[in-house]
């Protein structure tokens, strides 16, 4: 089948990554996919083959190619695939709309929460000019929603293989590997100095992964990577350039402890089974904050409620702008005294999702049943 995957940037990587994700998935089940998108340089970051400068190019991953133009109002001779996806809203342009024939299948990719009103709303159509249908698909944790977009290939490797891979991909000593490793890849907050501190008091000698994003510049620019370099001298604080997307799949396999931020990244983290700490993508009126409870108070029933306590202080003290770093250090540190039951239940968490198949694999269903094809 032909796929189409609209996708504007907003900010940052998120956007185009949710679509990379799923295009390779879907690229690997071998359907033929294009992707039209307005930041090409953006994308080059997480997938280094792509040209910016090109309007359109064909690129090569793992022995599949993926069809790649820049956003334009007007693209020739071009006809629109079987399924098109659009991008959280991204307004496709009207001449791509034209196009479309009666067997044209339009999906409009949300993005993923946790709370329940989506289970209401996935696959419902909504009606657009000339009696077109545009279908809301949403990524989700439960078996009523999209589930969550991940990469079969990459997830579940095994954490000792990852660990050495990671070791000689960002030129680590392999006489690293048996120590604790902690990948940080969040947005600015003081809250980060304080989770490092913590997780070195317990852990003197981590490796800290700390690729180039805004949490490691900001790290630097306020001064507070020297001084956790001074206060903790046996600890290696590793700071390497943006890797591609796959890689950085094996580098969240590969850690302890991972402290991400946006939707993709989460996700990646979560289905590793690894404890994680959620900082999430600010949205206005802070309804993020409704996103990040209805997300722990699933992930929470994997555990026991003494448990589920420190997580959810945790992550949520972590999340506030005004934190009391006494009081996030002490959350801080029940979270390290608890590390070996909250890798329980990130594993149980994960096992859960996993069985509630891939964002791919529900996108294709759905097709197939509106379509009445078989699956
Ligand atoms: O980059 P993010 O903060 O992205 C977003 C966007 O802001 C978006 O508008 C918003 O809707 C969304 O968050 C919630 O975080 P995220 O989603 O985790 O995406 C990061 C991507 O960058 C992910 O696909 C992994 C990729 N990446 C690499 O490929 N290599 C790297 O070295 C790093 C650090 C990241």
């Amino acid at each position: 089948m032909n796929i189409d995957i609209f996708c504007r940037v907003i900010d940052n990587y998120g956007d185009i990554g949710v679509c990379w994700r799923l295009a390779k998935e879907l690229m690997l089940s071998e359907h033929s996919v294009t992707i039209i998108s307005d930041h090409l340089e953006v994308f080059a970051k997480i997938f280094h083959e792509v040209n910016p400068s090109k309007s359109f190019q064909i690129c090569c991953f793992k022995g599949k190619t993926v069809r790649l133009y820049k956003w334009q109002e007007q693209i020739e001779n071009y006809m629109p695939g079987d399924m098109v996806i659009e991008a959280f809203a991204c307004n496709i342009p009207e001449f791509f709309i034209d196009r479309f024939t009666d067997k044209t299948i339009w999906i409009n990719l949300e993005y993923l929460s946790a709370e329940d009103w989506i289970e209401g709303c996935h696959k419902l159509p909504s009606l657009q000019n000339r009696g077109l249908k545009k279908f809301f698909f949403f990524p989700g944790f439960t078996s009523k929603t999209g589930g969550i977009n991940f990469n079969s290939s990459t997830l579940r490797l095994d954490k000792k293989e990852l660990r050495s891979h990671v070791c000689r991909q960002l030129g680590l000593n392999l006489a690293l590997s048996d120590r604790f490793w902690f990948f940080i890849f969040c947005y600015e907050t003081p809250n980060i100095k304080t989770l490092i501190q913590c997780v070195l008091k317990h852990h003197p000698e981590t490796v800290l992964l700390l690729p180039e994003s805004r949490s490691t510049e900001y790290l630097k620019n306020t001064g507070s990577l020297s001084e956790l370099k001074n206060e903790f001298p046996d600890a290696v604080f590793h700071e390497y350039p943006m890797v591609e997307q796959s890689e950085f799949d094996k580098i969240l396999g590969s850690t302890d402890l991972n402290l991400v931020r946006g939707e993709d990244s989460i996700c990646q983290a979560m289905l590793y089974g690894i404890p994680f700490i959620w900082h999430i993508y600010e949205q206005d009126n802070n309804a993020h904050l409704d996103k990040l409870e209805a997300m722990l108070d699933k992930f929470c029933k994997f555990t026991t409620d003494e448990t589920a306590y420190v997580i959810r202080n945790s992550i949520i003290k972590f999340n506030e702008k005004i934190s009391s770093q006494d009081i996030l250090c002490a959350n801080f540190n029940e979270f390290m005294l608890e590390y070996d039951t909250i890798c329980e239940a990130a594993e149980k968490w994960s096992d859960y999702l996993y069985a509630n198949k891939n964002l791919s694999t529900n996108l294709l269903k759905f097709y197939y049943d509106l379509t009445e094809r078989k699956f």
